[in-house]
């Protein structure tokens, strides 16, 4: 198998950039930005270089940034409500994926500054054409295992790579180095691009997976790219601390060092991999077995918007939450949050979230959370959804908060398309050819309007093709609340996809699957009925199959012969129209079923 070739791209200083491109007065000089809480001056979340040259870390209070840099210039991330208003970090993130995409390799997002990049087939494209990559080509790469001992660090820096160049010309016989080296030219294309159309500098690792380009890409910074060779992975791990791999950070990290007594991520290949399942369980075990050679299979998923959209508030000390009203306010406020960036989601991905999760916390350190099913997506739903999860989780007496809430965060997740079910339904109406809508009859009550081009035929699959199959055979009946589409409820949890949890971690994860799920219920929006939340997904499409079914009786019924059954649809259409008139019809109901969809 070949190896592939994955960068990761990192914005330097993110926060802080934006501030300056929004005052260019701020650039070239120190500048940190700050959470609005005033305490202290604020907690920092971004510090530019100038400043981390004085000293000044992300971990400082505004205050204690003054005293070390005095000329520092702290600024405050905008609030509504007395919450962080981040929308304009994400919309400059935006920009720059945009101007990733130019280049045609798959992207994955990966955070409000970041995103990994599959180059494999963009430099498989490029190999034919490229013409000898110099290193002039290279202005700001490094390359891992290739230092100089030049004092003069870029003269040092020129040294490596050129010699880097000559060990890996297209006629070396590790095909994956030269795969590289065209690799870090079109990284360099693609961050001078990034700073052309954005004014945004960022920095990138290329090496061939996800965790080492990860690894490779704050090894230089501001503004630099580093790449990773992968004979050169040893070297690395020599002096590699096993703390600094991503999912090795936390609890599994600490619980590898402590087991198996090792600091660097070179001892971990003395393991076998049975002795590392037997430690930390089989799927932990493969993949640190794996990953102590410098191979770790995850995909670089081609997705552009982020999996889920939340946010969240610190309530420290005094501040902490210690009444029910306390608690409802702020979950309002969070809600109104979510519910803004839900309907911009809608309109610019037209998909929805399934998944409602609380989390909160009582101590620092300390993290809760509760999942539960999402009814619908207005500002005052979520919040009652989210205030009934939380109070199933937490201890509250005459009003009171048992142990005072001290962080909140609102998000949802696992998104399903809505454009497909408006398609996959406007498909269904569409006659897909003669030999499936048997076309014999003419029908002459509608006049003929312009032709529908999309030709799509009969639906099959897909997640509304259970509720389409059944709105064929049977009409719901009155007492019929739900429609049972296991699709519509089944959920894969994509978070299963990362190799790495410890017990603890899998523990979290069970709990956050709600038992609460079960219990919980809201009225329907449509109906008024109580319904499960849980089954309010399932709820819901019965009413989509009541639209439907309407609409479908509506435009079609003139057309339909008696029925002998008020139960059954027709198994084979008997009667026909001409080209224009079908098509004409289709469009119709197709507008007003998206319209459907539409409301929100
Ligand atoms: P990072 O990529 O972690 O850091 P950075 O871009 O500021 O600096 P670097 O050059 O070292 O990569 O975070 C990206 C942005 O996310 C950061 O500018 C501010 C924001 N952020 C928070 O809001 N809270 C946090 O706790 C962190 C770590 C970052």
């Amino acid at each position: 198998m070949r190896e592939r070739i994955v960068a990761l791209v990192d914005m330097d200083c993110f926060f802080c950039q934006v501030e300056q491109r929004i005052n260019p007065e701020l650039k070239g000089k120190p500048v940190a930005v700050v959470q609005y809480n005033k305490w202290r001056g604020g907690g920092i979340i971004a510090v530019n270089y100038e400043a981390r040259a004085c000293g000044v870390t992300r971990h400082m209070r505004g205050d204690e940034a003054k005293e070390k840099c005095p000329e520092i210039n702290l600024v405050h991330v905008p609030s509504i409500n007395d919450k962080a208003d981040t929308s304009r970090y994400r919309e400059a993130g935006k920009e720059v994926i945009n101007v990733i995409c130019q280049f045609n390799c798959a992207v994955q997002r990966a955070s409000v500054d970041e995103a990994f990049l599959d180059l494999t087939e963009a430099v498989d494209k490029r190999i034919g054409g490229e013409t000898q990559v110099s290193a002039d080509h290279l202005p700001s790469t490094h390359v891992v295992g290739f230092e100089s001992q030049l004092e003069n660090k870029e003269e040092g820096r020129s040294e490596a790579v050129q010699e880097w160049l000559r060990k890996s010309d297209a006629s070396s016989e590790d095909d994956h180095d030269y795969r590289l080296v065209v690799a870090a030219k079109m990284v360099e294309e693609m961050r001078r691009a990034i700073f052309t159309q954005t004014g945004f500098t960022c920095s990138a690792g290329i090496a061939h997976n996800k965790i080492l380009s990860k690894l490779v890409c704050g090894m230089h910074k501001p503004n630099q790219q580093t790449v990773l060779p992968i004979s050169k992975v040893p070297f690395l791990y020599e002096t590699l601390p096993v703390k600094k791999v991503r999912l090795l950070g936390g609890k599994l990290g600490d619980t590898l060092m402590e087991k198996l007594g090792i600091n660097y991520m070179s001892e971990l290949e003395k393991f076998s991999e049975a002795e590392l399942c037997q430690k930390f369980e089989q799927r932990n075990g493969q993949w640190l077995y794996n990953i102590a050679r410098g191979i770790d299979n995850e995909e670089v998923e081609a997705r552009l918007i982020p999996k889920s959209i939340g946010c969240c508030k610190r309530f420290p000390g005094k501040t902490a939450l210690k009444t029910k009203q306390e608690l409802d306010h702020w979950i309002q406020e969070l809600a109104v949050e979510v519910c803004a960036r839900l309907d911009k989601d809608y309109e610019e991905n037209c998909r929805r979230p399934r998944n409602l999760v609380v989390q909160w916390s009582v101590e620092v350190g300390s993290s809760n959370s509760k999942t539960g099913f999402l009814s619908h997506f207005d500002q005052p739903c979520l919040a009652r959804d989210a205030m009934i999860l939380l109070c199933k989780s937490i201890s509250i007496e005459n009003n009171k908060v048992k142990v005072p809430i001290q962080f909140l965060g609102l998000s949802v997740g696992k998104f399903t398309e809505e454009r497909n079910k408006a398609n996959s339904i406007a498909k269904f109406f569409k006659p897909s050819n003669a030999s499936e809508t048997k076309v014999n009859e003419t029908i002459v009550s509608d006049p003929p309007v312009p032709e529908v081009k999309q030709e799509a035929p009969l639906i099959k699959t897909g997640p509304m093709s259970f509720f389409l199959r059944n709105l064929k055979k049977k009409e719901p009946e009155k007492n019929d609340e739900r429609v049972a589409d296991p699709q519509m409820s089944v959920e894969t949890d994509e978070d299963e996809k990362e190799p790495v949890k410890s017990d603890s971690d899998k523990d979290d994860e069970k709990d956050k699957r709600c038992q609460d799920e079960e219990e919980a219920e809201a009225p329907c929006p449509q109906c008024g009925k109580s319904v499960k939340i849980l089954d309010m997904s399932e709820h819901l499409d019965h009413h989509v199959a009541q639209e439907l079914h309407k609409e479908l009786n509506q435009s079609v019924t003139p057309a339909i012969p008696p029925q002998p059954s008020t139960s059954a649809l027709p198994k084979k259409r008997k009667y026909t129209k001409s080209k224009n008139q079908s098509a004409g019809g289709d469009a119709k109901k197709i507008r007003s079923i998206q319209s459907f969809f539409n409301k929100k």
